[in-house]
C-alpha cells in the first residue's frame, strides 16, 4: 500500500524554513537536452555561492538525457536536485525530489492529470521527495516551449484575479508550492503584481521563474514575495557551439 510519506519531506520543509525566514532560494534550471555531462565540475563553479537548488527537466528532453544529467550533478554537488519535469519520462531515480506539476494555467488534460498518471508505474518504485505543485504559464511576450508542447494557452499578466483564482484553486485540490513560469527565454518575467497579489491571497510557498536575468529583477521579484527565483538561460554557457548550429541548420 502506498503511504505518500515521500510526500513533502526535507526538501520541501527546508523551502518553508527559508520562506519564514525571509530567505528566497535561487534554483538554476538545466536542460538536459542541451548539457554536455562532461563539463559538469566546471559548470557548477560557475553558480553564484547563494544558489540553493538545481533543478533538472525541459520541455523536449528525453528520459535518458534527464537521468544521465541528474546523475552527474549529483556526483559533483550536494545541492538539492530536483526534477522539474517536461514530461512524465523524465523522472528518474537519482534527483533528491520531484516537482509533481499540474499546468492549471491550460485546459490540456494531458497536462492537468494525463502525465501525473502515467509518472505513477516510475515513481512507486523510486524513493524521490513528491511536492504537488501548481504550476501556471503566464504570458512571457513571446511564445514558449511550454505552450507549445502543451498546446495551451498562458495567462495574460493583466488578468490578475484569474491569475490569484487559479492559485487559490489548486490549493484547494492539494497543492503545497505555487510555480509562476514566464517560459524560458520569455521577453519579459512575471509582473510583480501578480506575486503581490498571490502573496496577499495564499501563504504557499511560490515559485518565480522565466525571463528572469538582472540581479535588478531578482531583488524585485524577491521583494514582491518570491520565494524562490528560478533562471536557466542567464547561466547556459553549457550550451555547445555545436548545439546551437545543430539548431540552426535545423531551423
Ligand atoms: C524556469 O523556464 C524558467 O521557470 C527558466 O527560464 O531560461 O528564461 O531563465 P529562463
Amino acid at each position: 500500500m502506498l503511504s505518500l510519506n515521500n510526500m513533502m519531506g526535507t526538501i520541501y520543509q527546508d523551502i518553508l524554513k527559508s520562506k519564514k525566514n525571509r530567505a528566497p532560494g535561487l534554483a538554476i534550471l538545466i536542460d538536459p537536452e542541451e548539457f554536455d555531462s562532461s563539463t559538469t565540475r566546471s559548470f557548477l563553479s560557475t553558480l553564484p555561492a547563494h544558489t540553493t537548488h538545481l533543478f533538472v527537466g525541459g520541455s523536449t528532453a528525453t528520459g535518458d538525457e534527464c537521468e544521465n544529467v541528474t546523475r552527474h550533478l549529483k556526483q559533483h554537488t550536494t545541492l538539492p536536485v530536483i526534477i522539474f519535469p517536461g514530461s512524465y519520462k523524465q523522472v528518474n531515480a537519482h534527483a533528491d525530489a520531484l516537482l509533481f506539476l499540474s499546468l492549471l494555467s491550460g485546459r490540456n488534460p494531458e497536462y492537468l492529470i494525463g502525465q501525473q498518471v502515467k509518472a505513477i508505474p516510475h515513481l512507486m518504485n523510486l524513493d524521490l521527495e513528491v511536492i504537488p505543485t501548481a504550476y501556471l504559464l503566464i504570458d512571457g511576450g513571446n511564445e514558449s516551449a511550454v505552450a507549445r508542447v502543451s498546446e495551451t494557452k498562458p495567462m495574460r499578466q493583466d488578468d490578475v484575479e484569474a491569475i490569484v483564482n487559479t492559485v487559490i484553486a489548486g490549493a484547494y485540490m492539494g497543492a503545497k508550492l505555487v510555480y509562476l513560469e514566464a517560459g524560458s527565454g520569455a521577453l519579459y518575467p512575471v509582473n510583480t503584481n501578480i506575486i503581490r497579489s498571490i502573496r496577499k491571497a495564499i501563504d504557499l510557498p511560490l515559485i518565480v521563474g522565466g525571463g528572469i536575468r538582472t540581479v535588478e529583477q531578482v531583488e524585485k521579484i524577491k521583494k514582491a514575495g518570491a520565494d524562490m527565483i528560478v533562471m536557466g538561460t542567464a547561466f547556459e554557457s553549457y550550451r555547445s557551439t555545436t548545439t546551437s548550429l545543430k539548431k540552426t541548420i535545423s531551423t
